[in-house]
C-alpha cells in the first residue's frame, strides 16, 4: 500500500511526511521547496489482539507500544501541483507518475488561507485548490487516455482496452465500469468525445483511489473560518476532512525525541518532563490546548484515510495456534492490513502463492473453529492457514 501526500506549492506537505515518517524532509516557506519525492515509512495505530489473548506479543513486520499496534505504511511526499500541472507547469507531470502506484491520497490544504494557489503569501482559496488539485489529477487520467484512444477505440472490448491502459496508474477495472455506468457511455467499443473522456477520468479516479482532505495550518488563526466550505468542497468529492496542524505535530515530537515532553502522536496529550523556558513553556501549553480534543489532527488523519476510506481490517497469520505464534515462538508476529471483505484465501495468497495455491482451511485460533477460504475475516482476527504446501 502507498499513500501519497499532495497539495498546491507551500501547503505543509512536507511538514506532514516529516511529522508521519521522522524522516527530516526539507520544509521552507517558499513554493517548489521540495523537487524529488521524499519517500519513508508512516506508521498507522491500531489496538493489538494481544490484549484478546492475554499475551504479550513479539512483533516482526509491526511494532507493540502497550497494546497499540503500528503498523507500516508507505508514504510518498512529491512537488507542489500548480494549475496545469498535468501539462507540464511547475515542476511538470514526472512527479504525477511517481504517485501512479499510490491508493491512498492525502490532499493537504492550506485552511488559514493564506497561500495561494500557487504557494506564494497572500489570499488563497482552500476549497478551490482542492478542486485544482482534483482537476489536475483527472486531466492528467484524460491525457493518457487520450493518447493511447486510437488503440483503444479498435478494441473490441473497450473496457478491457481502458483496463490495459490504466492499469499502471491504479485505476482499477471496478473504477472503470462504475464510472461508465455513471455517465451512461458506451462500453463495448470506446469512441468518445473529449468531454466524455474529461468526465469519466474523474469519475474513474475518485472510483479507483482513496482520498482523505488534511485541512493544514489549522492552528494559523483565520482557519477555523475556511473550514466550512473546505469540508463542503470535499464533500462534493465524498471526501472527509480532518483539521491538522502538521507543524505542531512534528514540534510535539521533536520536544519529545530532546526530552522536554513524553509524547505519543497516537495518544491525546503530553507530559511535561524537562526544564522549558518561558516562552517553552508558552508554546507547549498552546499546543496543549489546540491539541486538547482532537491530537494534532495528523494521527486521525492517517487513521481515517486506512481504516474508514480505505476500509483496512488487520488479520493476524499464525503458524501455532495454540501459541499464538511463528515457528520461532513469537507471538503476534505480523499484523497485515487488507481491505474489508477479504477471506482467508486472500490472507494466504498474501503471505505466499504457494501457500494460498494450496491452501485447505484455516483455523481461528481464538474459538479453534474450522473455517473455510471463503470466510471473511474480521478485524482483528488470528488465523492459522493450514496448507498442503511444505
Ligand atoms: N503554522 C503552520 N505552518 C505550517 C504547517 N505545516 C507547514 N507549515 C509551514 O508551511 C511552510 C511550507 O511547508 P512545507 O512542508 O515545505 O510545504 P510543502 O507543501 O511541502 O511545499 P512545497 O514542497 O514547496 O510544495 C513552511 O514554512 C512550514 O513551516 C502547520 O501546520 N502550521
Ligand atoms: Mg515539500
Amino acid at each position: 500500500m502507498l499513500v501519497g501526500i499532495i497539495g498546491a506549492p507551500n501547503k505543509g506537505k512536507s511538514t506532514l511526511f516529516s511529522a508521519l515518517t521522522s524522516i527530516d524532509a526539507k520544509v521552507a516557506n517558499y513554493p517548489f521547496t521540495t523537487i524529488d519525492p521524499n519517500k519513508g515509512v508512516a506508521l498507522v495505530a491500531h489496538d493489538c489482539a494481544e490484549k484478546r489473548i492475554g499475551k504479550k506479543c513479539n512483533p516482526r513486520n509491526s511494532s507493540c507500544d502497550n497494546g497499540v499496534r503500528l503498523i507500516p505504511i508507505n508514504v510518498i511526499d512529491v512537488a507542489g501541483l500548480v494549475p496545469g500541472a498535468h501539462d507540464g507547469k511547475g515542476m511538470g507531470n514526472q512527479f504525477l507518475n511517481d504517485l501512479s502506484g499510490a491508493d491512498g491520497f492525502i490532499i493537504v490544504v492550506d485552511a488559514s488561507g493564506k497561500t495561494d494557489e500557487y504557494g506564494n503569501p497572500g489570499n488563497g482559496d482552500p476549497a478551490s485548490d482542492l478542486e485544482m488539485i482534483m482537476r489536475e489529477l483527472s486531466d492528467w487520467v484524460s491525457g493518457i487516455i487520450r493518447k493511447h484512444m486510437p488503440q483503444i477505440s479498435k478494441k473490441e472490448s473497450g473496457i478491457d482496452a481502458m483496463e490495459e491502459v490504466l492499469t499502471g496508474f491504479n485505476i482499477t477495472r471496478r473504477g472503470i465500469e462504475s464510472a461508465i455506468e455513471k455517465l451512461s457511455l458506451s462500453s463495448s467499443h470506446i469512441d468518445w468525445t473529449d468531454e466524455g473522456i474529461n468526465r469519466f477520468a474523474m469519475l474513474a479516479v475518485l472510483g479507483s483511489k482513496h482520498f482523505i482532505v488534511a485541512a493544514n495550518k489549522a492552528d494559523v488563526d483565520g482557519a477555523s473560518g475556511n473550514m466550512q466550505e473546505i469540508t463542503k468542497k470535499a464533500e462534493e468529492f465524498g471526501m472527509e476532512t480532518v483539521a491538522c496542524s502538521a507543524a505542531m505535530e512534528l514540534a510535539l515530537q521533536k520536544a519529545h525525541v530532546s526530552g522536554m515532553i513524553t509524547y505519543k502522536p497516537w495518544e491525546k496529550g503530553f507530559e511535561v518532563i524537562g526544564k522549558p523556558s518561558e516562552e517553552q513553556a508558552k508554546a507547549l501549553e498552546y499546543m496543549r490546548q489546540f491539541s486538547a480534543a482532537h491530537g494534532t489532527g495528523v494521527n486521525e488523519l492517517m487513521n481515517k484515510l486506512i481504516f474508514g476510506e480505505m476500509k483496512q481490517i488487520v488479520a493476524y497469520p499464525v503458524e501455532d495456534d495454540n501459541k499464538f505464534s511463528d515457528h520461532f515462538g513469537n507471538v503476534l508476529p505480523d499484523a497485515i492490513l487488507m481491505p474489508t471483505g477479504s477471506t482467508t484465501y486472500d490472507l494466504a495468497m498474501r503471505i505466499h502463492t504457494d501457500i494460498g495455491k494450496s491452501m485447505l482451511y484455516a483455523v481461528d485460533a481464538v474459538s479453534k473453529m474450522r473455517l473455510g477460504k471463503s470466510y471473511e475475516l474480521k478485524d482483528g482476527d488470528i488465523v492459522k492457514i493450514v496448507s498442503a504446501a511444505k
